[in-house]
């Protein structure tokens, strides 16, 4: 599975990847950095500078996993590199409230009209744990519904079926997580409205709420059918259930307000992350105020953090918004995306390979399958031996995609024709290598 060249180019890596596994369980401090679904040795990063990551071995790759999301303007961009250092000599973290976190809330507040309050966290985990405990006293009820392969985070009610490492690493759930918390979660195939249909119909007056990823990301790049949604905004609305959409990735993404003004949809509550921060740890979950302000101290809903609202972390991500909100952004990251997405799609089909981009904007992800693929047994459907095989090709040639299929890749505002180019060359001989060792 994995190159013997490219394991020989990795020598410090390796070394540090045996010293990493005696101190970090599993070597790392994520899961889905292991590369346990590739094989091999992970790639110890120790620079990268816009749309490059260079490892400890002097190894410099194109890169498309983007920190997993952050990285849209690149990575170090100028503007971000000033913020924080700019910040960071004014001190990183006050315990108070401070001017730039009202400068970021009110970036995103225009951004998104569903969001007239928002609640800065650390992670994508902590707003939408945070978002359900905040539906669950709203509404009165218990239950929530999510959907197979969406992820949510590790919090114990959505460890259920869920996607990103729970799915790269075949896990049903996870030990650890209490019967009564699984058993408070329902969970439904994606983009299958007569399954959530019938549901209501039996249970509605139960459920507090429905979580969901408006373009899932977590089962590699899923979207939603616009029926599928509109039917969750409908239903919900009927039963008196709150609507969530987890934008953690989408959110300033595929569109500067998200999933959701792409596609015209309003959810009662958004969780937001990764870009918000700019490559810094941050989370945040918004909505009506009529929801928000149950939150503590305006409401009985307890929920706190010590570097919540961070002065670092809300400099890097204003800056980053900033840019975003530039005109011809989004339009150059689809550009570069759908050239991309093309090129690759294009050589797969001259070497008769099955093999499918599905792509929003500048998130995407390559199944070796035929698309369209709707759910999680379609991106299950998927030759994730040959993904590995092909992931090792592309390493050799110099680029760095998720070590699992079912990851997205980004495209950055740093992305030149240069790079596109580079990897469209190196995705050909990648899969004629992966084809070779397959033995077709
Ligand atoms: N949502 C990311 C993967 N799908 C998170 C990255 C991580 O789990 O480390």
């Amino acid at each position: 599975m994995t190159d013997d060249r490219n394991e020989a180019r990795a020598a410090r890596s390796r070394e540090l990847w045996t010293a990493a596994r005696q101190l970090l369980p599993g070597g790392v401090s994520s899961p889905v950095r292991a590369f346990k679904a590739v094989g091999g040795t992970p790639r110890f990063i120790d620079r990268a500078k816009g749309p490059y990551v260079t490892d400890v071995d002097g190894i410099r790759y194109v890169d498309y996993v983007a920190a997993w999301g952050p990285a849209i303007l690149g990575h170090a961009h100028p503007a971000v590199v000033e913020a924080i250092q700019e910040q960071a000599g004014l001190g990183t973290a006050y315990g108070t409230p401070t001017e730039v976190e009202l400068a970021l809330a009110e970036r995103i507040v225009a951004a998104f009209p569903s969001i007239e309050r928002v609640r800065f966290v650390n992670s994508g985990t902590e707003a939408t744990m945070s978002a359900l405990r905040l539906a669950r006293a709203f509404t009165r009820r218990d239950k929530i519904v999510k959907f197979a392969g969406c992820y949510h985070g590790h919090a114990d009610s959505l460890l259920v079926e869920a996607g990103s490492g729970v799915l790269t690493l075949g896990l049903p759930g996870s030990p650890g997580v209490t019967a009564g918390a699984a058993a408070d979660t329902w969970v439904l195939p994606y983009n299958d409205e007569a399954a959530v249909e019938e549901l209501f119909a039996r249970h509605g007056e139960e459920i507090a709420a429905v979580i969901v990823e408006p373009i899932a990301g977590n089962m590699g790049v899923v979207p939603a059918s616009r029926d599928f949604l509109q039917a969750l905004r409908r239903l919900t609305r009927e039963a008196g259930a709150l609507l969530i959409f987890d934008e953690v990735i989408t959110g300033f993404r595929v569109a500067y307000g998200g999933a959701q003004t792409l596609l015209g949809i309003e959810p009662d509550l958004t969780c937001l992350g990764k870009i918000i921060g700019g490559g810094l740890p941050v989370g945040a979950y918004g909505g009506r105020a009529e929801i928000m302000e149950l939150l503590a101290p305006a409401g009985p809903v307890y929920q706190a953090g010590t570097l919540s609202g961070n002065p670092l972390a809300m400099r890097a991500g204003l800056a980053t918004l900033e840019v975003l909100a530039q005109p011809g952004v989004y339009e150059r990251l689809e550009r570069q995306a759908a050239r991309l997405a093309e090129g690759l799609e294009a050589e797969a089909k001259a070497q008769g390979i099955p093999y499918c981009v599905q792509r929003v904007g500048s998130m995407w992800t390559g199944f070796f399958h035929p698309g369209p693929l709707r759910n999680l047994d379609d991106v299950k459907a998927s030759d994730i031996d040959f993904y590995a095989r092909y992931f090792h090709g592309m390493l050799r040639e110099g680029v760095y995609l998720p070590p699992s299929a079912f990851e997205a890749a980004f495209v950055s505002l740093a992305h030149t024709d240069h790079e596109i180019a580079f990897t469209v060359e190196a995705h050909a001989r990648a899969l004629r290598r992966a084809r070779q060792a397959a033995g077709a």
